[in-house]
């Protein structure tokens, strides 16, 4: 139950105005009835994607790990996506009935969040819009997920993943396993788990959560911001070579492995991710910008080296800077 009004004793839970990592946590609130603000931050258009409504409140909002997203409650600041789900999980008392199946809970959840990371990985890499990519997901880890998942839900005599009510689990495996059966495809592949399949439409019929789905899924991205290969490539390609880099598009250097190199003051550049014609100009172009040139092109951005498809911690300016 989303409330605009402002009430100092109300759950706030602050994300971008995608559903991403929050989404469970709002499947949950929404369950339970439980009145709280959905506050929602804007992220930019290309090329910039400014995230300034977040980063002008970022350091205010008394948090000790500032991020997205994060839960108030009281004097109870959290963030990261798993503590809040499970706090909330306590709280409004769906963490299970004993430890056995709190673990189970947790386990369900970790294992679906991975999936999910997977599959979130493969839309912001370069590759996101690849066919061939995309079809390869769905034949191996998607396919030997929802094998998993199947086996798992056909030995469960519970009516829902590990109670005869919902759990945290249900709304976790619920949104991770319906995110990453996003692309074209993949709901022929569901039609053959029927347990999976059969989970989801229950999760999806719960009186509860039947409007919410429907509104969420219309009206609030899944994604933040689609970075396709083709946007990346056609920038590159339009950029003057001789005053690179100007303008900014932060995921220039996302797709890349950048390590600073303290001694020579540069960014050495030392894995794009993927075949380009224009591969050397743009390594070329990085490896002789000098560190100042980069901040001054992508400002307050933070780079996130991905390597293997696997994104590694986002690394803020001063941490580069210091080569911590
Ligand atoms: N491990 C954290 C990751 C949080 C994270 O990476 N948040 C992203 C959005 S998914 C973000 O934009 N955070 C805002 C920031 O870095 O300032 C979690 O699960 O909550």
């Amino acid at each position: 139950m989303t409330q605009s009004t402002t009430d100092k004793d109300q759950l706030v839970l602050g994300y971008w105005a995608a559903r991403g990592r929050a989404e469970s946590s709002r499947l949950l609130l929404h369950y339970t009835k439980t009145p709280f603000i959905d506050k929602m931050y804007q992220m930019g258009d290309v090329p910039d994607y400014n995230r300034d409504d977040w980063l002008n409140e970022k350091y205010k909002l008394g948090l000790d790990f500032p991020n997205l997203p994060y839960l108030i409650d009281g004097d109870l600041k959290l963030t990261q996506s798993t503590a809040i789900l499970y706090y909330l999980g306590r709280k409004y008392n769906l963490m299970g009935n004993n430890p056995k199946q709190e673990a189970l809970i947790i386990m369900l959840c970790e294992q679906a969040y991975d999936l999910r990371l997977k599959f979130i990985t493969l839309c912001y890499g370069p590759n996101g819009n690849s066919p061939n990519e995309q079809k390869n997901f769905i034949e191996t880890t998607l396919t030997e997920n929802l094998q998993q998942f199947d086996r798992y839900f056909s030995k469960n005599k519970n009516q829902f993943a590990v109670d005869d009510r919902p759990t945290v689990a249900d709304f976790q495996l619920f949104y991770c396993i319906d995110c990453s059966c996003s692309f074209n495809g993949s709901h022929v592949l569901l039609e053959k788990y029927i347990n999976v399949k059969a989970f989801l439409q229950r999760i999806r019929e719960l009186p509860q959560l039947k409007d919410y789905i429907i509104q969420s899924q219309a009206q609030v991205p899944m994604l933040l911001k689609r970075i396709s290969e083709s946007m990346h490539l056609k920038e590159l390609i339009e950029e003057n070579l001789e005053e690179w880099p100007t303008t900014g598009n932060p995921f220039y250097l996302d797709m890349l492995y950048l390590h600073y190199d303290g001694y020579s003051q540069r960014i050495i550049v030392q894995r794009l991710n993927y075949i380009s014609d224009e591969k050397e100009k743009i390594l070329s172009c990085i490896r002789n910008a000098s560190i100042n040139d980069l901040f001054i092109a992508y400002g307050y951005q933070y780079t996130q080296p991905i390597i293997e498809n696997y994104p590694f911690p986002l690394y803020t300016r001063s941490t580069i800077q210091n080569d911590t």
